[in-house]
């Protein structure tokens, strides 16, 4: 399908278009299609834009991977058909290890998101050989590389499930969370939550990271931030509402 620039949803016609094509090439998994849904909406009531306290918590993603001894960036199917580009970006300016860990693991997707990954500039991405396992998480989602997450001391783990991230924190690392969905298990669960779209989030936290290297890690109150995320919808929702008039 050709989309001209000039429609008004291009943006977000195009970010569909990636991820159908990554579901088809066996990248993206049936419920990464549903997934990428959920955030949209949530996405819409943000005004599709950072908003303030997403850019405070890019700020300090990028401050805790830089002072991180083993930062670990790990990649999932979305992530990896959305913006490959910026993730060995961010990767290779902080610089972070990338780790391929999926929810629906299988072989095929770990091997097509790694060869994905490489294509686009990363070297040495971990997740192929898993040698260590997620305390917690039954099954295959639990597998991880000793080398990556699992001694990871800081892990961003964009667009993460809440289990995972509930168990990452469990491992006492600090975990960095991106995902639109302010009231997700996910979101609660993170050290640092980053509620923006991952395409725009990432670019942002590597260029804090150009920035700020040397610096140490701003306070943050994960909880404070999310309650302003929360209250920053209820009030676009208010004044959606009082667009449509009295009664
Ligand atoms: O590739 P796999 O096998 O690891 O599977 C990946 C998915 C995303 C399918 C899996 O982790 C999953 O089921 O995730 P959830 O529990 O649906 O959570 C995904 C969260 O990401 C939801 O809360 C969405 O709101 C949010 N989200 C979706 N797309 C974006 C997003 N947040 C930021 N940017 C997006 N583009």
């Amino acid at each position: 399908m050709t989309v001209p620039k000039s429609h008004p949803r291009y943006e977000s016609l195009m970010k569909r278009d990636k991820l159908i094509e990554a579901y088809k090439s066996g990248m993206v998994a049936e419920a990464g299609m549903i997934a990428h849904g959920r955030g949209e909406a949530f996405d819409y009531l943000l005004g599709e834009c950072t908003i303030p306290e997403a850019e405070e918590a890019e700020m300090v993603a990028a401050s805790l991977l830089l002072n991180a001894n083993n930062p670990v960036i790990s990649v999932n199917g979305n992530v990896a058909a959305l913006c490959p580009e910026a993730l060995v970006e961010l990767a290779r300016i902080i610089p972070a290890k990338l780790e391929v860990n999926l929810f629906y693991r299988t072989d095929e997707r770990m091997k097509k998101l790694v060869k994905h990954l490489e294509d686009h500039g990363a070297e040495n991405v971990l997740g192929l050989e898993p040698d260590a396992h997620i305390p917690g998480l039954e099954h295959a989602r639990g597998l991880c590389t000793n080398e990556g997450i699992f001694s990871a001391d800081v892990v961003l783990v964009p667009l993460e499930d809440g289990d995972r991230a509930l168990a990452l924190g469990k491992m006492g690392k600090t975990t960095i969370i991106v995902d639109l969905n302010p009231l997700s298990r996910s979101a609660r669960a993170a050290s640092v939550t980053i509620v923006d779209e991952v395409t725009r989030a990432i670019p942002n936290i590597t260029e804090f990271a150009s920035q700020m290297k040397g610096q140490p890690v701003p306070d943050f109150d994960n909880s404070k931030n999310l309650r302003k995320v929360i209250d920053r919808i209820s009030h676009a929702l208010f004044e959606l509402r009082c667009a449509f008039g009295q009664g």
